[in-house]
């Protein structure tokens, strides 16, 4: 069933199962290997505590480029066609019409690898051009995701557990809120979702940018 989190967010708990979120750790591990290797990006100066590997475009706060000019200079691996046919399920499970689901060409994703001590400040996600719906993916421990307001980072937020196997959907309204993560809690990734330690966050986005 879907949960309304706010307006145009949704929250369908167990999306993925067992044997997707395996398959979709075993690909992680690829991609953090190279050519980019998995890295934290440096904002205002200092590395962030999670650590992010790209597909399709490469984002360097803020902006996207095909080339990781901040890591090793070398291009970023192309975005795969299953999450295409991944983002456009999420849009159809989620509700959304079916002129949305098959306009909904995400060309990036965010793959972000938290350890225990990692924790994502409040932030909008607006380096994308285009407005189309964020499709984030959690597998391995469970964390706290905070959902602010459009307005500013401060209250009124909710406070939202995501586990592994989730998804969330954010379009319209909640496309440009603040968001972050506050703790991930150790030890209660399910035994069986390939990840023995940490979290990952995969989110598929349209950046809107040619080539
Ligand atoms: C709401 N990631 O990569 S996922 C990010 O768990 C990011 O790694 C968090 O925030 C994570 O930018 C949160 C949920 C999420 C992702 C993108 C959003 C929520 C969002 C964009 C707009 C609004
Ligand atoms: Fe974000």
């Amino acid at each position: 069933s879907v949960v309304d989190l706010a307006p145009g967010a949704y929250l369908i708990r167990g999306w993925l199962d067992l044997e997707q979120q395996q398959w979709i750790v075993r690909r992680f591990r690829e991609w953090a290997a190279g050519p980019v290797p998995i890295r934290a990006a440096t904002v205002r100066g200092h590395p962030m505590s999670v650590r992010t590997v790209c597909l399709g475009w490469h984002w360097q706060p803020y902006r996207y480029s095909r080339d990781a000019t901040d890591v090793n200079g070398a291009r970023v691996l192309p975005f795969p066609d299953w999450l295409v046919r991944v983002g456009r399920r999420a849009l159809a499970d989620t509700g959304h019409d079916a002129g949305e689901v098959e306009l909904y060409t995400p060309d990036t994703a965010l793959v972000n690898y938290y350890d225990e001590r990692a924790r994502m400040g409040m932030h909008q996600d607006k380096d994308e051009v285009s407005r189309a719906p964020v499709v984030s993916l959690s597998i391995g421990d469970s964390c706290t995701f905070r959902l602010g307001n459009t307005e500013n980072r401060n209250r009124p937020y909710t406070d939202v557990t995501l586990e592994s196997g989730d998804l969330v959907v954010f379009g319209g309204p909640s496309r440009l809120a603040f968001h972050g993560v506050t703790a991930v809690r150790p030890g209660t990734a399910p035994p069986g979702c390939g990840l023995a330690a940490g979290r990952i966050n995969l989110t598929l986005r349209e950046t809107g940018m040619e080539d």
